[in-house]
């Protein structure tokens, strides 16, 4: 069993979202280096909402928001245990606010080359 760092669970758990679009296939292969391109294309897609080939930090914060809200029944800004998928207790920042916190970090982990923006190799990449 591959051990997944909070981050990538929070990422596949939020990718069987309602945004992902058909991406619910694609989040059950989220695994880092072993997606298929096309799935790879697929999830990249569902973040680069102006489809210019990179994610910036604010269109990383907005998909994960919107998988936040998601998970958020409702709507009281947490997320509470009958709202938390199974699995998830501890990957998962049960507050907005922290989550957003936990989110950033996550975006310049996966930001290697440290220029701001996320490509589909970065965020694609296994977590380190
Ligand atoms: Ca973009
Ligand atoms: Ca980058």
């Amino acid at each position: 069993m591959v051990r997944r760092s909070a981050g990538q669970l929070l990422l596949g758990l939020l990718a069987a979202g309602p945004l992902a679009g058909g991406g619910a296939a694609v989040a059950a292969e989220v695994s880092g280096a072993d997606l298929q391109r096309s799935a790879r294309l697929a999830y990249f897609g569902g973040f680069d909402r102006n489809a210019d080939g990179r994610v910036d930090v604010e269109e990383y914060l907005d998909y994960l928001r919107a998988g936040f809200d998601h998970l958020d029944r409702n709507g009281n800004g947490r997320i509470d245990d009958d709202e938390l998928p199974a699995g998830a207790r501890r990957s998962v920042s049960r507050e907005r606010r922290g989550h957003e916190q936990a989110v950033r970090r996550a975006f310049h982990r996966l930001d290697t080359d440290g220029n701001g923006w996320l490509d589909i190799r970065e965020l694609t990449s296994p977590p380190r």
